[in-house]
């Protein structure tokens, strides 16, 4: 590519500060390259085509884009070059740029992923989604425990453009104005995409008090202050179905305005777009899209059918209580406009059946969102192959058997440019010296390093890049917090949303028996340091505790002396993307240790394997995938599996209680509440936690935890194996080209988009 960075980089500076390459200081070169590149992405042309995707999601968990779009607009490695002959490091430009939290997890970054690789392939996709000011919370620990704070990222230097679109908006009483904000999504093989974020101009601030804390009625000034802020309340849980209708009135509105002005009328709309919902929470632009159409002169049936070919619906989880469902007088209160719509689409479904389960609107006058998706969208799936097999067969097996033809699966992946290219450019360049340039646009081609499994060259400079990523982490991490660990340990990783599911507390009881097996004189053979990283939602209560357990835990271990050196214990604060950009090259082990059944993919597990970490993990989600590909002696696989866990909750059979008698782990339950741990901790929160597990265990954490010790015990004893490890993680690399976004995308469009 022939841009010349630097005359584009000076032309910027002259227009931003005035200065020249060699006097401008790190936030001007900041501003001026976000400025380069944002004149460069304007000039880009924008993807066309007859036929148009529409990404709805209330989540969009984009990370920094300066190094995405650098990449993309193939500006990186130059960049680099350049910035090094002033002797600055790309990541310390980078430092200047806040991080957006438009997500809570996985979900939110899927989106973000998949963005990119609709503009990769070249493909016409926009998403559409909300500009929360203060993102999800930033997350802080005092007294060991999780704080929650405002998360202000908007800035001057901000990636927003105003579009100067506005849509009228009605949100229950409220006639108010909606502005459109545009985000670019270059596409690595050149056009542009866009993600438009909607925002409400009287939303203000100063009226957040305490904390996260703010006036929950007063939806003209807090619409779009937080994503999702709290669901522990009805005013909470209302904010939320404000936000929704807000998300599908404005997306909606965008929609047929674009239809209109690539010269085509309402009455094709299934022809010129496709919709696809991500979750549920968008799911208020199928009645909204067919009350519009209706209003444009379209019978009620001619606006169902073309809405009910236009709209495709993914579903990412089997967990009941994640499943929307909203009393109709919410939505009469903040969306009265499509409650008629709703009805109708009711109407007509008990037409057809009688079967109280399929309906949408329940004996208690309930919605049930998901229903409006399967029977008024074309296309339901799933996010692992396990996945929309249990959806099948369990969860929504009374819609697949009405509509088996609009079930399929498609398996989550990532994008290899940020979770490779950008956050581990040392195995990048292991990857291109041994197999070339190819794995960037087919990532199956990373398999061609099988042909050096058994090249011992090969294997210690991978050792080494791991080694090198592990001393980087331990850097980053006495700068970001002040923990010293030991790059020599292993480093064993769990990184992902806080929840019982994810059973982070099985995780925790293994802590408490290293720490209990040390202080009776059993060392390990090496020294171990376990990494978490976890938001907990503000209202859920035992997250939180867990969160208590692991810092109370840490806090034990750092002030043990015969532990310490054995044993350390680190949660990461405020894990974000651009944490996760950092630990993920260190990781060593990747603990993806849900209660079978319950993951529905996972994509943490994949960007880890990416980086050649090995999994732990139980048959879950897209782990089933992983282990298919790199074969099982790659992999470390333990505990019960779906179809049993599935048939203990039908037959309500587990009981933990005997459990947690059992002489193996009642030691490590009892100290939880030991009077060391009451000493550090919080009595409450501990007792609490303990109570939960032995009482209730709804996730079965004591089920697995024996197979669980005995697994990892294992798989740790193979890390002293260096070439037998190198070799495993090297297959780990090699097999995750199936895991690459563009792949899922290409199948989302092959079978289901038709762009
Ligand atoms: C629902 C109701 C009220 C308030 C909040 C919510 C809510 C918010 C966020 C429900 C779910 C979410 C997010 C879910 C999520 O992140 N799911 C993850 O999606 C990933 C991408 O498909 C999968 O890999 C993960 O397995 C799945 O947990």
């Amino acid at each position: 590519m022939t841009t010349n960075l630097e005359d584009r980089l000076n032309a910027a500076l002259a227009r931003t500060c005035g200065k020249t390459f060699a006097q401008a200081d790190k936030a001007e070169l900041y501003a001026a390259l976000m400025s380069a590149v944002r004149e460069e992405m304007a000039a880009r042309p924008r993807i066309e085509g007859t036929r148009k995707l529409y990404y709805v999601s209330a989540e969009f968990l984009i990370g920094k884009l300066l190094s995405n779009n650098l990449i993309n607009l193939g500006w990186f490695d130059e960049a680099k070059a350049l910035l090094a002959r002033r002797g600055i490091a790309l990541e310390e430009i980078e430092e200047q740029e806040n991080e957006p939290s438009l997500g809570n997890g996985g979900l939110g970054r899927l989106a973000a992923c998949f963005l990119d690789s609709i503009a990769a392939l070249g493909l016409c996709g926009d998403g559409a989604g909300i500009c929360y000011h203060e993102g999800l919370f930033h997350q802080r620990f005092r007294d060991h425990k999780q704080v929650e704070e405002k998360d202000p990222w908007i800035t001057k230097e901000s990636w927003l453009r105003d579009t100067g679109v506005r849509f009228p908006v009605t949100l229950g009483e409220l006639h108010t104005e909606a502005v459109m904000y545009d985000v670019d999504v270059p596409g690595y093989n050149g056009g542009r995409n866009t993600l438009h974020l909607f925002d409400l101009p009287t939303v203000d601030e100063s009226i957040i008090g305490e904390g996260i804390g703010f006036d929950k009625t007063d939806i003209a000034h807090n619409l779009t202050l937080f994503l999702y802020p709290d669901d522990s309340d009805e005013a909470g849980r209302l904010l939320r179905v404000y936000q929704q209708y807000f998300l599908v009135s404005c997306t909606a509105q965008l929609i047929l305005k674009e239809l209109r002005e690539r010269g085509y009328s309402p009455k094709q709309l299934s022809e010129h777009v496709v919709v696809q919902i991500n979750d549920t929470h968008p799911t208020m632009i199928i009645p909204e899209l067919i009350r519009l159409l209706v209003a444009e002169g379209l019978s009620m049936d001619e606006a169902i059918a073309q809405v009910k070919a236009a709209c495709a619906y993914t579903n990412h989880t089997i967990l009941a209580e994640a499943l929307e469902k909203w009393p109709i007088a919410f939505l009469e209160k903040a969306a009265p406009a499509i409650v008629p719509v709703i009805r109708e689409l009711d109407r007509r479904v008990r037409a057809q059946n009688d079967d109280p389960d399929v309906q949408i609107i329940d004996k208690n006058d309930v919605v049930h969102m998901a229903h409006i998706d399967i029977h008024y969208g074309f296309s339901v799936n799933g996010v692992a192959a396990l996945h929309t097999e249990i959806l099948k067969k369990s969860e929504l097996a009374k819609f697949y058997a009405l509509y088996p033809e609009k079930f399929n699966n498609k398996t989550n992946g990532i994008t290899f440019r940020r979770w490779l290219l950008h956050c581990n450019a040392p195995l990048t360049a292991f990857i291109e010296a041994r197999i070339g340039q190819g794995f960037k646009k087919d990532a199956t081609e990373l398999e061609r390093l099988l042909a050096f499994a058994d090249d011992r060259k090969t294997l210690d400079a991978l050792l080494e890049i791991k080694a090198e990523q592990k001393r980087a982490l331990a850097d980053h991490l006495f700068r970001k917090q002040g923990e010293r660990i030991n790059p020599d340990s292993i480093y064993d990783v769990q990184i992902k949303r806080l929840h019982e599911y994810k059973r982070q507390q099985m995780n925790a009881l293994d802590a408490i028996r290293r720490i209990l097996a040390i202080r009776a004189g059993h060392m390990p053979a090496r020294p171990v340091t376990m990494i978490f990283g976890a938001k907990a939602a503000p209202a859920y209560t035992i997250a939180k505790d867990i969160i208590h357990l692991i810092l109370c835990l840490s806090e034990l271990v750092k002030n043990d002396p015969k532990v310490a050196p054995h044993l350390r214990i680190v949660m990461i604060e405020n894990y974000n993307v651009t944490e996760a950009e950092h630990i993920i090259p260190a990781c060593d082990v990747s603990e993806q240790i849900s209660l079978a059944s319950k993951e529905a993919s996972g994509t943490g597990n994949m960007k880890l394997m990416l980086s050649g970490a090995v999994t732990l993990g139980t048959l879950d989600g897209a782990n089933v995938e992983i282990r298919d590909l790199v074969g099982k002696e790659n992999i470390a696989i333990f505990g019960r599996h779906s179809d049993e866990v599935i048939a203990l909750y039908d037959k309500k059979a587990y009981r933990p209680q005997e459990l947690a008698q059992d002489p193996a782990i009642k030691p490590l339950l009892d100290f939880i509440i030991s009077p060391e741990m009451m000493a550090i901790g919080d009595k409450e929160s501990l007792t609490r936690l303990h109570h939960e597990i032995v009482t209730k265990d709804w996730f079965m954490a004591l089920l697995d935890l024996t197979d669980y010790v005995r697994v990892k015990d294992a798989l740790f004893a193979r890390y002293e194996d260096r070439e037998a490890w190198a070799k495993m993680s090297l297959v780990n690399i090699a097999k995750a080209g199936y895991f690459s976004s563009d792949r899922t995308i290409a199948e989302y469009n092959r079978d289901i988009w038709h762009l």
